[in-house]
């Protein structure tokens, strides 16, 4: 690998070298954090995968261990494929996984258990005898090539174990549920728990409550009056991260999404972000999702850099109280690495004004910046409803409008020949103001065979009796931000050429003829995680 490497990450989760994807089996055992994630030993492209492992005591640094699952018996010879660990009573925790069977990526679930629950880094991990212990059959129409990603089981009053794999039948995506008594021998229910034509192959679903008065986290077994579910897919076609909020009829075992919010629109995160899963941390009650992002560089850089692939901030997640869309919100823990605080006064910040943020490491960096608008005349007009993506491709930070762009300039070089920028426009649907969250990679490095695709989303918020609120996590080749408190995320990857390190510098800005007013800016120079 080359020595130059501007683009490792200080608090986001990598390993010292080589391909990443996928965070497998996360939980909460004995005071400990485990993390698995689909890792290549060998390259920086993806591959020869098996379960690499880390563990931490807050989330934030993470100790390596020995690789936890990887090819040993017919099984799973050609590869340790995606999964989740569930909490057995009594707290034993066990593992399914997918495993790959021969050339073609043929796959079966199997089951793995702890060699020694004593040892709460749990180094060792015994396969079971009986694997593979679900298995595609001509019976049940499944194509051996779309079964994949055994959800976290969750338990019925019936004493039933339910378990979810990722399939598709023809094009129409779907999550398979499988039932078990005794968490070995599974039978494959009827019906799927849920499907959607036209939707293609269903990659690591995930299923669970969510609680619809309040912010803490639910065991996934948990179920009741006041609870909600949750079904998130990643779609392979689209390789986006998508969820419906909907309710699960145990007796029935089905399904059923809130009416109007079928459609597959909801997103965890509007720009890199993928395969995600949650976990219930037992410790702080709350449920906590992990993400992989991929690289937005091309495959020869990444064998250069001699590595691809990292994971997200581990993110808090609830329901809105509006029940209509997802929360998320970085741990709380991440605010340790907070250091030297930057923090603003009140101010306007005029139409075509950039002001510069001094004194942070803007490579490395934590940002909260709130604005306040106080009248809408100038907002643009939009005649129907537009993509947002689009709408941020069209209309990037460089495009002066009335109410916005205003935002920061992320990653930006002395003379901003490179810059990337998180942003907010406003605008007037008919009677309705829309507020667009856009993530402008366009001009993020003067090197032009990266991805520089712009993301974007609406954000629920009313903007003028609520603040816009950004948070930011910058970190070298990362800007991860989140909207209106966490309604809508968006990351992005970026490979600034000068905007490196010391180089790189922080502005906030407004492109557009109002002024805006700032009302918080605070700013925290992030100290080294100790990952890996
Ligand atoms: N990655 C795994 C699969 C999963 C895909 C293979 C999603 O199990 O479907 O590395 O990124």
């Amino acid at each position: 690998a080359s020595s130059y490497q501007p683009y490792r990450t200080a608090y986001h989760f990598q390993p010292p070298q080589n391909w990443i994807n996928d965070p497998n089996g996360p939980m909460y055992y004995k005071g400990v954090y485990h993390l698995f994630y689909q890792y290549n030993p060998k390259g920086a492209i993806w591959g020869n995968i098996v379960w690499a492992h880390s563990i931490s005591k807050d989330l934030v640094n993470w100790t390596p261990l020995d690789h936890a699952i990887q090819p040993s018996q017919r099984s799973d010879f050609y590869g340790c494929w995606s999964g989740s660990a569930t909490m057995l009573p009594g707290g034993r925790p066990v593992i399914l996984y997918t495993g790959i069977i021969d050339a073609k990526n043929s796959q079966v679930q199997n089951l793995v258990m702890p060699k020694n629950l004593s040892d709460p880094y749990l180094r060792e991990w015994v396969k079971a005898p009986k694997n593979p212990l679900m298995a595609p059959n001509s019976a049940n129409k499944i194509n051996a090539t779309s079964f994949r990603d055994p959800t976290t089981a969750w338990l019925g009053k019936d004493g039933w174990w339910r378990v979810l794999v990722g399939s598709k039948r023809d094009s129409r995506g779907m999550a398979i549920l499988f039932k078990s008594k005794d968490f070995v021998n599974w039978v494959q229910a009827k019906h799927p728990l849920h499907s959607a034509k036209g939707t293609g192959m269903w990659e690591c679903p995930d299923f669970f409550p969510v609680l619809s008065e309040s912010p803490s986290g639910l065991d996934t077994s948990v179920n009741g009056p006041d609870v909600r579910h949750v079904l998130k897919v990643s779609l392979d076609d689209k390789k986006h991260d998508y969820y419906l909020i909907g309710t699960y009829n145990a007796a029935k075992d089905n399904f059923i999404p809130d009416s109007g919010f079928e459609s597959y629109v909801l997103r965890y995160d509007y720009g890199k972000y993928y395969a995600s899963k949650t976990f219930f941390d037992e410790g702080k009650n709350r449920r906590i999702l992990l993400g992989w992002m991929n690289e937005s560089s091309s495959e020869a850089d990444d064998i250069k850099k001699g590595w691809a692939g990292i994971h997200a901030i581990p993110r808090a997640i609830w329901l809105h109280k509006s029940g209509k869309q997802l929360v998320q919100w970085p741990v709380e823990e991440i605010e340790k690495l907070r250091t030297k605080p930057v923090n603003w006064p009140t101010k306007v910040l005029k139409g075509g004004e950039l002001l510069q943020v001094t004194g942070v490491t803007a490579a490395q960096v934590d940002v909260e910046i709130s604005f306040e608008v106080n009248e809408l005349r100038r907002a643009e007009t939009l005649d129907k409803w537009v993509d947002p993506q689009d709408l941020c491709s069209r209309k990037g930070a460089a495009a002066k409008g009335g109410m916005g762009p205003f935002g920061l300039l992320i990653f930006a070089s002395k003379g901003l020949q490179e810059y990337t920028a998180v942003f907010f426009r406003i605008f007037r649907l008919q009677s309705k103001h829309l507020v667009l969250l856009c993530s402008d990679q366009s001009r993020s490095s003067l090197k032009k065979d990266n991805d520089l695709t712009s993301y974007g989303a609406f954000v629920d918020v009313d903007p003028l009796n609520e603040k816009l609120s950004l948070r930011t996590l910058i970190d070298h080749s990362v800007v991860e931000s989140f909207g209106g408190e966490g309604k809508a995320v968006i990351t992005s990857r970026v490979y600034p050429t000068l905007a490196i390190n010391d180089k790189a510098q922080l502005y906030a800005f407004n492109n557009g003829t109002a002024d805006v007013k700032i009302t918080r800016l605070s700013a925290w120079s992030m100290k080294k995680a100790q990952i890996n």
